[in-house]
């Protein structure tokens, strides 16, 4: 019900900020000094899974959705990636800042569908650092042009691809649940989203636990397969290999909570950091 609402809210800001952007073929322009770099071939919805990343996490702060007392049961959104066919993909392509107030609208659906999965803040292309989404607004949206336009567009359209193509429903519908110890085939988890898709996904993996699941879409944003290709070639490391059996952890986010000094301290330093930044 809450994903029905929030998803209608999103229809409305994409229909919004296409209208507003329009559809103009402007092509990615380079930072100063800078090659252009040329228009990207294909998008990758890059979504992460809470269960595998959250295992890992050693102290808590408040913007680590690992650390909230509800746990993360869905993907949750990493990024809209503009790729090149050839397994590699332009970054940072235009000197634009991210600014949250562009995209207040949508603030309460990227808390909950899109957090970051860490307490450290991301790095930006020519501030030095900021929140997650800046992250990936200026070194993945400034190069998705000519479909996206500006930030606000770039958050809508990601949020509408992950709300119309729901890998955590398409997965359970098709037997696959969360669940700690129970392996399921790496091949019935491609078919399944393969089936409810329309597209090939790229699953990248963490000790045998899907830490990574990606949808590919073309640029008039129709699912198409992903590259298998790009696992090999250096984009992810072996280590990110899935093996022939995976699985699709839960995690409980107490057993982080009773490791309390540390996160204790960690929610202080955030508060002070947190009130200077919104003053
Ligand atoms: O895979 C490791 C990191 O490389 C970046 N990446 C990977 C594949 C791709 O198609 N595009 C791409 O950018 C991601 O970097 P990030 O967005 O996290 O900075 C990914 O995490």
């Amino acid at each position: 019900m809450a994903m029905a609402t929030a998803r209608t809210a999103v229809c409305v800001l994409v229909v919004w900020a296409l209208v507003a952007a329009g559809l103009g073929s402007v092509s990615a322009r380079a930072p100063l000094g800078r090659k252009p770099q040329r228009e990207f071939d294909y998008f990758a919805l890059s979504l992460q899974w809470p269960g595998t990343i959250c295992a890992s996490t050693r102290h808590c702060c408040t913007t680590n959705g690992c650390c909230r007392s509800e746990p993360l049961q869905w993907f949750t959104i990493h990024g809209l990636w503009p790729d090149y066919d050839d397994g590699t993909w332009p970054s940072c392509c235009r000197r634009t800042q991210f600014e949250m107030n562009k995209i207040l609208p949508l603030k309460d659906i990227l808390d909950k569908y899109w957090p970051s999965l860490y307490c450290s803040s991301s790095s930006t292309c020519f501030s030095g650092k900021g929140p997650f989404w800046a992250h990936e607004w200026e070194k993945h949206g400034t190069c998705s042009a000519p479909v996206v336009q500006d930030e606000l567009q770039y958050f809508t359209i990601a949020l509408d691809l992950y709300f119309k193509y729901n890998v955590t429903e398409m997965l359970s519908s098709g037997g696959i649940q969360i669940s700690n110890g129970k392996e399921y085939a790496l091949s019935d988890v491609i078919d399944t989203i393969k089936h409810a898709f329309g597209g090939s996904p790229q699953i990248v993996c963490k000790k045998g636990s899907v830490e990574e699941l990606r949808l590919c879409f073309d640029k008039e944003l129709k699912p198409r397969d992903c590259l298998t290709t790009s696992l090999t070639n250096g984009s992810v490391s072996k280590t990110k290999h899935c093996p022939q059996y995976i699985t699709l952890p839960k995690y409980d986010p107490l057993v982080l909570a009773n490791s309390t000094g540390e996160i204790m301290k960690q929610f202080d330093d955030f508060e002070v950091s947190a009130a200077i930044y919104t003053a």
